[in-house]
């Protein structure tokens, strides 16, 4: 039996998050990129048995906190879901927050920590809200057009918020809980579509989650969003880089204007508080999000000799 793993699980606004505390795996130094390649190629069956069931579930991300050889960042943070790694993750961030709060890290004050997409900060408000700043963030394309097979054409705008995000405002679906299964078809089917079409970042990275808005009568929101993520579970939480990716959209069409606060609501009914400024050259936006998150466990993660299971089912590795 290999040594028990500690984690400590978060939710925030719904969407969980499971940190890792111990037996993060070495993954050789240098920057967070390198060694996120490291961790896909090599420890893929410990992603697995993190997130996946028996231990977990499709929609849990996990993530590891590793070093950095940033000159301002103590540490750096890998995300990953029920199929591979993350570039970032916003809930996540902010479930991190909180977890340190948890573990008694107190006066952190404003952390710099590095990503795999470049630097992000956060700062505990108080002891569930964390605010966090995002990677540069902008939309790349405005509204594309994609034919989806039973949908008919569908527009949407191409942004980056840490993901690459499809975001569509036009379309007759209802965003509500009771409409997963048919929302998550529709997105699914966008998704083939793009990846089919080679519609993809500007880097050249797949587009792989896509966002739904639609009004909500909700006074503490100003906008209701259903988020698909590629391991197609749907994110809980209004998904930070996606409502990064949303105000990078709001501020390029003069929707919000920089610093104005846009409230997003979630498909459960939670909500990110967020807002923008322009960067020295104006190409693109520096996302604030905040948001809550609580504890909701303190474990140890125990791999049996003799369990078929011990990596989680579906991974190649078990
Ligand atoms: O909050 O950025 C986010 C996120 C990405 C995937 C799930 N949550």
């Amino acid at each position: 039996m290999s040594e028990p793993i500690r984690v400590i699980d978060s939710h925030t606004g719904g969407e969980p998050t499971r940190i890792v505390i111990s037996g993060v795996p070495e993954l050789g130094g240098g920057s967070v990129s390198d060694q996120m390649q490291v961790f896909n190629e090599k420890f893929d069956d410990f992603r697995s048995a993190i997130v996946n069931e028996p231990r977990g579930w499709d929609a849990m991300i996990g993530a590891l906190l590793v070093p950095s050889q940033h000159p301002e960042c103590n540490y750096g943070i890998i995300f990953f879901n029920n199929v591979g790694s993350l570039w970032m993750c916003g809930h996540g961030t902010i479930g991190l927050g909180v977890t340190l709060k948890y573990l008694g890290q107190t006066d952190l004050g404003v952390q710099k920590v590095e990503s795999a997409v470049g630097i992000i900060e956060f700062e505990l408000l108080d002891d569930h809200t964390v605010e966090l700043t995002n990677v540069p963030s902008y939309r790349y394309r405005r509204d594309v057009e994609i034919d989806v097979p039973g949908y008919g054409l569908v527009r949407g705008d191409i942004a980056w918020g840490g993901n690459w995000f499809f975001l569509i405002k036009n379309h007759d679906q209802q965003l509500e809980l009771k409409n997963i299964r048919q929302l998550t078809e529709y997105c699914t089917t966008v998704t083939e579509v793009l990846n089919s079409n080679r519609i993809v970042g500007e880097d050249g990275k797949v587009i792989d989650h896509i966002e739904l808005f639609a009004d909500t009568e909700n006074p503490n929101a100003d906008s209701r969003n259903f988020v698909l993520c590629p391991g197609l579970q749907y994110d809980r939480s209004p998904c930070g880089t996606g409502t990064s990716a949303k105000v990078a959209c709001l501020m390029a069409d003069g929707v919000i204007a920089p610093g104005e606060v846009w409230r997003q609501e979630s498909i459960v009914g939670s909500v990110f508080e967020a807002s923008a400024v322009w960067n020295e050259d104006g190409s693109r936006c520096i996302p604030t999000v905040r948001g809550t998150a609580y504890i909701t466990a303190d474990a140890h993660m125990i791999m049996q000799d003799g369990d078929d299971l011990r990596f989680g089912i579906g991974n190649p590795g078990s």
